[in-house]
């Protein structure tokens, strides 16, 4: 896996692990819904991002948080569709987190360059075939349901295997609804359907998520501010620690990720990753042929 492999268009050369900061236009996300609720905060947040180092700045309008209800369509495009607009007049590569065609070909028409599909093209049939019109880049994440009852569904013997056998079935069905192969980027999905002790086997084998039968594909990571990082880091109570407080784990998670060759992390606290991606990348061109394998 090389993240090399992942030079896509209209988005930044991948000659280091990219960072992707996080906009959420919500009221109830995971870690910071709320904080960026209204549109000229959100669009304003997605600018500091930039000015702290971030590569992309993914804008998404719908909470995935375990137990979330979905809201309408026309609730997602009002929230997002301002963020969206301004950023890409900005000149800010953004990426659109939905799994609505309807949103997507909003943000598409206003010059978006990639599609984050936490569903990897399962919510939403109409999907692949956009994306694949547009000719964009498409983040296919594992998924295995809606967030309202995910926890039910996150049965695995062999969560690597699963992951990797499910993901090879969506990036074959995206590639029959015509998106191209040398655009889509993968994503374990952590958390999705997943508990914590499956977050870490996947994290250990990205570089076995990114091969498969069909090809070597980009990676993207999505741990920060994860609940399975504030229980790994429960204090002596056994309390999780809270979702603020778990952000040095997230770049230590972004260093290690960056080491094995993802392509991007996407993170809601840009500063200590975007230090952490330039960390892995100065110590990988450092390292002797024999430790990273390189021709
Ligand atoms: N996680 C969330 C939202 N979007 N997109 C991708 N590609 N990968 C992820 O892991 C991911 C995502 C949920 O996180 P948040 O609501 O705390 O931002």
């Amino acid at each position: 896996m090389t993240s090399a492999a992942g030079n896509l268009p209209g988005l930044p050369r991948a000659d280091r692990c990219l960072v992707m900061g996080v906009v959420n236009v919500t009221p109830d996300s995971f870690s910071d819904g709320g904080r960026w609720y209204g549109p000229d905060e959100a669009i304003a947040h997605g600018l500091e991002l930039v000015a702290q180092g971030a590569d992309i700045v993914d804008v998404g309008g719908e909470s995935t948080r375990p137990g979330a209800q979905r809201i309408s369509a026309a609730e997602e495009l009002r929230r997002v569709g301002p963020v969206v607009t301004e950023l890409v007049r900005a000149g800010v590569p953004t990426s659109i987190d939905t799994m609505r065609a309807r949103v997507a070909e909003f943000a598409l028409d206003a010059g978006v360059p990639l599609v984050n599909d936490v569903s990897g093209g399962l919510a939403d049939p109409d999907m692949p075939r956009l994306v694949a019109a547009a000719g964009a880049s498409y983040v296919v994440v594992h998924w295995r349901g809606h967030s309202r009852d995910m926890y039910s569904r996150a049965v695995y013997t062999d969560v690597l295997g699963e992951v990797r056998d499910e993901l090879a079935r969506r990036v074959d069905a995206v590639v029959d609804a015509g998106v191209d192969p040398g655009r889509i980027v993968l994503d374990p999905g952590l958390g999705f359907g997943k508990r914590p002790e499956h977050n870490w086997p996947l994290l250990a084998g990205l570089a076995d998520v990114a091969r498969l039968a069909s090809g070597t594909f980009p990676v993207l990571v999505g741990a920060s501010r994860k609940r399975f990082l504030g229980n790994l880091l429960a204090g002596p109570d056994g309390k999780p620690r809270p979702f603020e407080g778990s952000d040095g784990a997230t770049a230590a998670i972004t260093a290690l990720a960056a080491a094995a060759g993802a392509w991007c992390v996407r993170v809601h606290q840009v500063p200590l990753n975007a230090d952490a991606v330039r960390v892995a990348a100065a110590w990988h061109a450092a390292a002797p042929r024999s430790v990273t394998g390189r021709p």
